[in-house]
C-alpha cells in the first residue's frame, strides 16, 4: 500500500473545501491506477491537459472528437467533481484549417468568426453542464516586445476585437459557467501591467469576462513570487475580476537553467520546494474571498509537461506527489495548517 492510500494521508481537497476548489490537469490515463486514486482522494475539479484544444477536439472542419473528454467528464461525474475547460482561443495547438479558405488561402474575418462559433457553442453545449470555468483565451499579452498584443493567426485575421469578440460568443453558450482570461507569468511586474490594461480595456468595452487565470508555472528559485504574487492577485480583484490559479507547477530548476546532468531532485530543491508551496498556499488561503480555485499542471512527478519545457527530455520534479505516487514533504507543508 503506497502512502497516500493510507488513513493517515489527510485529504487535499477535503482540507481546501471551505477555501478554493482543487484541482490536476489530467489525460485519460490518469483516471486509473495510482493516478486514478490520488485524483479520488485529493481533488475535485479536472483540466483536461490537452484533449479540449482545439487541435484535439477539432481536428478538422466538421468533425469533432470527443472521446477523450467524454470519458473524463464520465470519471468527474462519478467522483463528484467539476471541470475546467481549457481553451478556446490559443496561438498553439490550434490546426491550420481554421485559418485557410478552400484555396488554402487566409479565410475572411467572418469565416473564422462563424467556424469560431461553432466550435464554442459545440463544446459548451457537450460539457457545460460539468465545466464551471472556462479560458475563453489563452496567452494573448505579447511578452517578448514592448508591444500589447501577441501575434497570431486569430489576431492576424480578425483584427484586435478577436478577444472581445471570443468572450461575447462564449458568454451566449457557457450557461452558469464563468469566462476566464488566462496566461503565464501574469503576476510578474512586466506582464503584470500590460494584462492590467488589457483586462481594464475589455472590462471598460462591457466584454463578459468574469476572471483571470494566473497558470503559475514557477520555479523555487524565484526570490520575487510572493510579493509580485500577492501585487497581482490585488491589482486584478481591484477590477472586479476572481482569480483562479489554474496550471500551477514550481519546477526545481530556475528558468535560465538548461542543464541535463540532474538526476534526481537534491535534499535542497526538495526542501526548499516543500517551502515554496507552503508560501504559496499561504497567499492563496489569505486571499480566499477572490481566488476560487487551484489547479496543478499534473498529478504525481511521473509525467509532467516540464520533463519536455523547456529542455525536451530532462526530467523535472514539480508537482505535490513524487514519482511513486507518495505525498511529498510539499504536500504535508500545504495541509498542515
Ligand atoms: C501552458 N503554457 C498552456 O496553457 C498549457 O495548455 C500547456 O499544456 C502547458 C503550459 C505555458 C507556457 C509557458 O509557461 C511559457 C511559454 C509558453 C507557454
Amino acid at each position: 500500500m503506497t502512502e497516500c492510500q493510507n488513513g493517515a494521508v489527510p485529504s487535499l481537497a477535503e482540507k481546501y473545501k471551505d477555501y478554493f476548489k482543487i484541482g490536476a490537469a489530467v489525460t485519460v490515463n490518469d483516471l486509473k491506477g495510482i493516478h486514478g486514486e490520488i485524483l479520488i482522494k485529493h481533488f475535485n475539479s479536472l483540466t483536461p491537459e490537452n484533449d479540449m484544444k482545439f487541435e484535439r477536439i477539432h481536428p478538422e472542419e466538421g468533425r469533432y472528437n470527443f472521446e477523450a473528454v467524454d470519458r473524463i467528464k464520465e470519471f468527474a461525474i462519478k467522483n463528484n467533481m467539476q471541470m475546467r475547460g481549457h481553451t478556446f482561443v490559443w496561438h498553439n495547438q490550434t490546426p491550420e484549417w481554421v485559418f485557410r479558405d478552400r484555396d488554402g488561402k487566409d479565410a475572411s474575418r467572418e469565416l473564422v468568426i462563424e467556424r469560431l462559433r461553432d466550435h464554442i457553442k459545440t463544446v459548451c453545449e457537450r460539457y457545460r453542464d460539468i465545466v464551471y470555468a472556462w479560458d475563453v483565451v489563452n496567452e494573448a499579452v505579447e511578452d517578448k516586445t514592448e508591444k500589447l498584443l501577441r501575434d497570431s493567426n486569430w489576431r492576424r485575421i480578425i483584427g484586435d476585437d478577436y478577444i472581445k469578440i471570443a468572450f461575447e460568443i462564449a458568454k451566449e453558450y457557457v450557461g452558469d459557467g464563468k469566462l476566464f482570461y488566462n496566461d503565464y507569468n501574469n503576476e510578474m511586474p512586466y506582464k503584470l501591467e500590460k494584462s492590467y490594461k488589457l483586462l481594464k480595456d475589455l472590462l471598460d468595452k462591457d466584454t463578459p469576462i468574469d476572471g483571470v487565470g494566473i497558470q503559475a508555472h514557477w520555479n523555487i528559485w524565484d526570490k520575487n513570487l510572493i510579493d509580485n504574487l500577492k501585487k497581482a492577485i490585488e491589482t486584478y480583484a481591484s477590477l472586479g475580476l476572481e482569480i483562479q490559479i489554474t496550471e500551477l507547477d514550481i519546477s526545481v530548476f530556475e528558468f535560465e537553467d538548461r542543464r541535463t546532468d540532474v538526476l534526481e531532485p537534491t535534499q535542497e530543491m526538495i526542501e526548499l520546494q516543500a517551502k515554496v508551496y507552503e508560501d504559496v498556499f499561504n497567499v492563496f488561503r489569505e486571499y480566499k474571498d477572490v481566488i476560487t480555485s487551484v489547479t496543478l499542471w499534473g498529478i504525481s512527478d511521473r509525467h509532467t509537461w516540464k520533463d519536455n519545457f523547456p529542455v525536451i527530455g530532462r526530467k523535472d520534479w514539480p508537482l505535490l506527489f513524487d514519482i511513486n505516487g507518495n505525498p511529498k514533504k510539499a504536500f504535508y507543508r500545504i495541509v498542515n495548517f
